[in-house]
């Protein structure tokens, strides 16, 4: 059964989704928002308090598990959605921004992959669309998967993605060809949050748009999306000593189009706007994707210090 302190399968954290429906129907509500590949779905839990405080509240929007192998996002995201509900009803702070900030949270954004990576490889990163077919002159080459980070449609398939379907970074045969960026999508589309956070692993970044080239920046990088990321990555390491860079993905590693918090801050327009590589910092001890389950707790808690950070922010400015 479902742990917050294991990597789960995607029947466990399905079922603990559904679990905290039944123990807290005032607080949660649960949203199918589409269906991936292989008919899997895409579960999005919404938290909002008892006491409507404004009639329009802000909404928050955390999606983790777009890339299958990196687990630690999905267990990061379920500590989010158990720090807000237990904290609901013990911590005033808690309630009150509960109370006046919605968040919708969906663990796992590719759920085929994830199931993927489980069972058959341990580092498969794409989707699981069935395979596409290139041939030369010998022979046919067919292979499975888009990688859903390049898929979005902020300047699709320029800088760092593949039109090779074999390739880790596939961009796909269009911009939103695929279920699961489809029904982010049209679901961000129909609520418009003024926050997005996306989780991924690793190298302990808080990355901010755009990534697509260096040096590209919104126009209130400096003024609103940098100051917040930095207090957001002080209160994470407040906690346990854990160190963040800030700054685009392109400018900290390299370029890449296509990604769902380009799109966000740039095409959606959400004022807050964060791509957030969890832990661990480097791959000194072995490979980072296999983050010992040991460090779910401390990732998930200081994860949720700064998420707290940016919601907080919403708070009264919208
Ligand atoms: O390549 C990605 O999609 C992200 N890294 S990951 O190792 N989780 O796959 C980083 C995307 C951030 N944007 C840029 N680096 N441009
Ligand atoms: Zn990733």
């Amino acid at each position: 059964g479902f742990s917050y302190d294991k990597y789960n399968s995607l029947v466990d954290i399905h079922d603990e989704l559904k679990r905290l429906k039944r123990e807290h129907p005032d607080l949660v509500t649960l949203i199918d928002i589409g269906t991936s590949h292989e008919n899997r779905t895409l579960l999005v839990i919404k938290l909002k308090g008892r006491r409507n405080v404004v009639s329009e509240k802000p909404a928050f929007w955390i999606d983790a598990g777009i890339h299958a192998r990196e687990w630690i996002a999905p267990a990061t995201a379920m500590y989010t959605v158990r720090q807000l509900i237990n904290g609901y009803d013990t911590d005033p702070q808690i309630q009150s921004l509960l109370d006046s900030v919605d968040f919708y949270v969906l663990p796992v954004m590719n759920p085929d992959g994830y199931e993927y990576s489980r069972i058959t490889n341990r580092m498969w990163r794409k989707n699981r669309r069935p395979a596409t077919c290139k041939r030369n002159h010998f022979h046919t080459i067919c292979c499975a998967g888009v990688d859903l980070n390049r898929n979005f449609d902020w300047f699709f398939g320029s800088r760092g993605t593949s039109n090779d379907p074999c390739h880790e970074t596939y961009h796909g045969p269009q911009a939103f060809s695929e279920p699961e960026t489809q029904a982010v999508r049209d679901f961000l589309e129909a609520h418009k949050p003024k926050a997005f956070v996306t989780l991924h692993s690793y190298s302990q970044m808080w990355l901010i748009p755009f990534g697509h080239r260096k040096r590209s920046y919104p126009q209130d990088y400096n003024t609103a999306l940098r100051p917040l990321a930095l207090r957001a990555t002080k209160a994470l390491y407040d906690l346990y000593g854990t160190k963040y860079q800030v700054g685009t993905g392109a400018d900290l590693m390299y370029e890449a189009a296509g990604g769902s918090h380009d799109w966000a801050k740039g095409n959606l327009k959400v004022p807050y706007a964060y791509l957030v590589e969890l832990r661990p910092k480097n791959t000194m001890f072995g490979n980072g994707f296999l983050l010992p389950e040991r460090e779910i707790p401390s990732t998930g808690l200081e994860t949720w210090e700064a998420i707290r950070v940016v919601a907080d922010e919403l708070v009264g400015q919208f």
